[in-house]
């Protein structure tokens, strides 16, 4: 199969695999909270270079998700915190990675390592890379970085095993939503086909990664879906949120939160979504906003009461009780709709 691809450059590519084939110890790093993606595009590496005879390391500043444990591989990962980038016959291989200080920490800027005989490799698919790297193979128009690396691979004519081929394509899947989110290409299309043919079966992926949800965490969401509440001009807004006696009553982990706001905008008709959790030890409220294009933007209410995030995605933490949150926050998000509704657009 021949692809044609203007970044990054064949040239660039060709370099990475070579820098890649002569170095005898990989290192390989990636973002916190570590995702499919990354750990999709980690394991991909991890056993290329492991069918090279290569001495390969994956260091992570966070365990991975239990969901992605059926992948090859899967648990040989080293945990730390910092890392001290001074060895000269390490490669320093960064995936997933929009810039140095994402994950584990310690890498020097550039200029700091310049000399020292370090070489880092920085393979990513953000728009926002901050070219940290002193090979840096970065193209914002693949969906994901396990994309990118299939492409790498493949035009390094490196084998993709099965093993391989489903990292691969477990990370194009989370970073894709399944296909199917904006960042969806032909080529991602022309990537999955190859790794299809490689072995890949779907439905054990699908399976792992989305008819796995623990019975706890599906007594949390049925708690908060019988909580919503919506409001607003054609009901476009909608809020949910859970106390901490609810963790305990439905036996779910903090972490089983991680995708209920979406489901809010799964609802007809819904434009912004709020999911409110309760942390009474600290005396907080950890605060979950989602907005979709052409709405009150989800940063600016953020932005209201010292949160951050992205337009469509964003957070923060209220210190109140929680039910005073809820009245503040549905406050703030009234508030932002008035000035987006009178604002000259
Ligand atoms: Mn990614």
């Amino acid at each position: 199969m021949k692809i044609d691809i203007l970044s990054p450059s064949q040239e660039t590519m060709k370099r990475v695999t070579q820098i890649l084939a002569d170095a005898r110890t990989w290192r390989i790093f990636c973002h916190a909270k570590i995702d499919g993606d990354a750990i999709g595009s980690c394991l991909a590496l991890l056993c290329a270079g492991l069918r090279f005879g290569k001495r390969v390391f994956w260091v992570v500043s966070d365990p991975a998700p239990p969901s992605y444990m059926f992948l090859a591989h899967s648990s040989d990962y080293i945990v730390m915190d910092e890392f001290k980038f001074d060895n000269p016959d390490e490669l320093y291989v960064f995936l997933d990675s929009a810039n140095e200080n994402r994950g584990v920490r310690g890498l020097p800027s550039r200029l700091d390592r310049k000399g020292d005989g370090t070489l880092v490799i920085n393979i990513d698919h953000h728009g926002d890379n901050s070219m940290f790297g002193d090979v840096n193979c970065v193209d914002p128009s693949s969906s994901s970085t396990s994309e990118l690396m299939w492409r790498l691979l493949t035009n390094a004519g490196w084998t993709i095993d099965s093993d391989m081929a489903e990292s691969l394509y477990t990370g194009i899947f989370a970073d894709t939503g399944g296909f199917v989110f904006s960042n969806t290409t032909s080529m991602t299309h022309v990537a999955l086909a190859d790794l299809l043919s490689r072995g890949v079966k779907p439905a054990k992926i699908e399976a792992a990664l989305r008819k796995n949800r623990s019975l706890g965490c599906t007594r949390l969401w049925g708690i908060a879906c019988s909580r919503i509440v919506s409001w607003g001009p054609d009901e476009q807004f909608s809020m949910t949120w859970l106390f901490d006696d609810d963790f305990k009553n439905a036996a779910a982990l903090r972490s089983d939160t991680e995708g209920l706001v979406g489901q809010l905008m799964m609802i007809q008709n819904i434009r912004f979504a709020v999911l409110l959790t309760e942390y009474k030890d600290k005396g907080e409220v950890k605060v979950s906003l989602r907005s979709r294009d052409g709405t009150v933007s989800a940063v600016t209410v953020a932005h209201s009461f010292g949160g951050g995030g992205h337009e469509r995605a964003s957070g923060g933490t209220l210190k109140m009780p929680i039910e005073k949150a809820i009245s503040e926050i549905r406050e703030r998000l009234d508030k932002a709709y008035d000035e987006w509704n009178s604002a000259d657009r």
